[in-house]
């Protein structure tokens, strides 16, 4: 058998000793939203998302959860397990600024905040700002705040490293706290099913079924040889999560420098109606990039290729960052009127939004897999 994976973090600087780890979520994001905003829907099975017949649930209340529904099911499915089921469209510009508060609130307690997504966030509270010194009394001071202040709920895990603050989250929500004190990971990660890990998702727990892997426990009673010839580069990952060992740091996110998005045509296009059309396709994108990662930028950038691959760049600057996608679109398509009609066919098309201001919250990248990604709609 080779030797257990060595200790090196993924990082030039490797954790050293035990840190103190919050792991904070609010419960049924979306939708906990939309009931604080209209009390009619409160005790109510909300969805959030689309209702027609291609629409897919964000998330959805804890009352629907009762009935099976979840994220990502398609609202026909939804519908079927819950017939009551109210449906809201999602109102990102109102999610983004929750996420802004409870940003401005961790912030009180440590700089080291590592935002997952706009409703969670890791907070390494090893030397907390406040000199509190207890992580479990910082977790429910912040769950509090976030209470008083938003009127939404949270869960919250604390432990000694990511991977188990995440599953402490999870483990009594919603409105719940869960503590994994130094010497308890292992036992707790033993009960746990596979598929609750970070990082793997409904095909990688088949994947594990069908080598009997279902628990924790399972997963620690194979050598890293086995882990290696089945899971690749996953399984150095897996044979500490197995043991309740994460050595990632929490990192605070470096500001970007800009957001965007940008589509190669399967052929060259020039026609203005065409061109329109697809920078509509762009806008949508990308707004939903800056909505979901609670940017705010001030310069709007459109990049057009050229058939013979050369570079054409327009860009518009404003005083206050752009604040609404009607505004983001108007910017958009006054610069591609700009260079109308074009002297020859693009087969690129690109658009940014930067000059961010201060606080870039964009999704860290996930440890493994992409079963854990967050799909839009
Ligand atoms: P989650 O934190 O995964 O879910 P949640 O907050 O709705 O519920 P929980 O109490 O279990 O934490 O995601 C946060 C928000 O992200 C969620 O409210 C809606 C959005 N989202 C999507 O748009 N698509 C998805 O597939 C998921 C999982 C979430
Ligand atoms: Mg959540």
């Amino acid at each position: 058998m080779a030797p257990p994976p060595d200790d090196s973090d993924d990082g030039p600087e490797p954790v050293r000793g035990l840190r103190k780890v919050i792991h904070v979520d609010m419960d049924a994001f979306y939708a906990s939203v939309e009931q604080r905003d209209e009390p009619a829907l409160r005790g109510k099975p909300v969805a959030v998302g689309g209702d027609g017949p291609r629409g897919v649930l964000t998330t959805c209340s804890y009352e629907a959860r009762r009935f099976g529904c979840r994220s990502a099911m398609p609202s026909v499915t939804a519908r079927r397990l819950c017939p009551d089921l109210i449906f809201r469209r999602p109102r990102f510009d109102v999610y983004t600024a929750v996420s802004r508060q409870i940003r401005e609130i961790f912030l009180d307690y440590t700089p080291l905040v590592e935002p997952l997504s706009l409703d969670e966030a890791f907070l390494d509270v090893t030397e907390d700002s406040k000199g509190i010194g207890s992580a479990t009394r910082i977790a429910q001071l912040i769950r509090g705040r976030i209470k008083a202040e938003t009127g939404l709920t949270a869960s919250a895990g604390v432990s000694y490293n990511k991977f188990l603050a995440k599953l402490a989250s999870d483990q009594n929500k919603p409105d719940g706290i869960c503590v994994i004190r130094p010497g308890e990971g292992a036992q707790f990660v033993a009960a746990l099913p596979v598929r609750r890990f970070f990082g793997i998702g409904p095909r990688g727990a088949e994947k594990m079924a069908a080598l009997g892997i279902e628990t924790g426990a399972d997963l620690a009673a194979k050598d890293i040889d086995f882990l290696r010839q089945h899971f690749g580069s996953q399984a150095d990952y897996l044979y500490r999560a197995a043991r309740g060992i994460d050595l990632r740091r929490v990192k605070a996110n470096r500001p970007r420098k800009s957001l965007g998005a940008e589509r190669t045509f399967a052929r060259d296009i020039s026609s203005g109606t065409e061109l329109r059309a697809t920078l509509e396709k762009i806008i949508a994108i990308t707004w939903e990039r800056i909505e979901r990662s609670a940017a705010q930028g001030r310069t709007v950038t459109l990049k057009l290729k050229h058939a013979d691959f050369s570079n054409l760049t327009r860009a518009r600057s404003t005083a206050q960052p752009v604040a609404s996608r009607a505004e983001f679109a108007a910017i958009a398509h006054a610069l591609l009127d700009e260079v109308l009609p074009l002297a020859q066919p693009i087969r690129l098309m690109g658009l940014t939004l930067s000059q961010l201001d201060g606080d870039d919250d964009a999704p860290a990248p996930l440890p493994v897999g992409g079963d854990a990604q967050l799909s839009l709609l």
